[in-house]
């Protein structure tokens, strides 16, 4: 199984899940700034010159929650759950809010502060951000009303869900995300933190 990847939140999902259920990947490492999304070879795998990828096989996946969800299914892991359907269309209903709105809701102070600097993209844009925050709040309540008295997003445990939907709101202190009315997310990440896979999900190579 190969996962190509770059030092991003949706690469990072897919990275810390195998660590955490202890798969053997080979791990590729995509030179974004040299243009490594946008070659053929690699275009040809993932249409949408994004990362993470995998090719397992015959098989060519993007989408990081279709690639974890077929990494749980073939280690047996129910972080995607296979047993209990009520359990997976909860987990299914997180993914989809998260690709529907979460990701617009904080991917804007994600991307002015964490991607730029990464990328070398320069300061973030102030005005970028205060135009995102009515959206960010509205969500950002949803989510905190739903985790109220909760640690996981989904099925009371852990799931492909929690690691969807913390990749970029776990950056929200240095990133400045507006979180400070909502107690309940800070509390479910600060809990993600203590899963090593999720403290560290990199291989040892990311040297950003
Ligand atoms: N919905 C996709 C998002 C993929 C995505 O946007 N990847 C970003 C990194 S987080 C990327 O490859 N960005 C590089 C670029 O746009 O040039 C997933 O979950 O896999």
């Amino acid at each position: 199984m190969k996962i190509y990847w770059i030092p991003a939140q949706a690469p990072m999902r897919v990275l810390a899940l195998i660590k955490h259920l202890g798969v053997e990947a080979e791990l590729i490492r995509i030179d974004a700034e040299a243009g490594g999304l946008h070659t053929p070879e690699y275009k040809a795998l993932n249409p949408n010159r994004k990362a993470p990828t995998l090719v397992d096989g015959d098989l060519v996946l993007f989408e990081s929650a279709a690639i974890m969800a077929h990494i749980c299914i073939k280690a047996g892991s129910d972080l995607w759950p296979t047993e209990n359907l009520a359990e997976q269309v909860e987990v299914l209903r997180w993914l989809s809010w998260n690709e529907g709105h979460w990701v617009g809701a904080v991917g804007p102070w994600y991307i002015e502060h964490i991607v730029k600097k990464t990328f070398n993209m320069g300061p973030p844009d102030a005005e970028v951000l205060k135009k995102a925050e009515k959206n960010c709040v509205k969500y950002a309540k949803v989510l905190d009303a739903h985790l109220e008295g909760k640690d996981f997003v989904a099925a009371n445990r852990l799931t492909i869900a929690d690691f969807s939907l913390a990749s970029m709101a776990r950056y929200w202190r240095e990133a400045e995300m507006p979180f400070a009315d909502f107690p309940n997310i800070i509390r479910w990440l600060a809990g993600l933190e203590q899963i090593p896979a999720w403290k560290n999900p990199w291989p040892e190579d990311k040297a950003a």
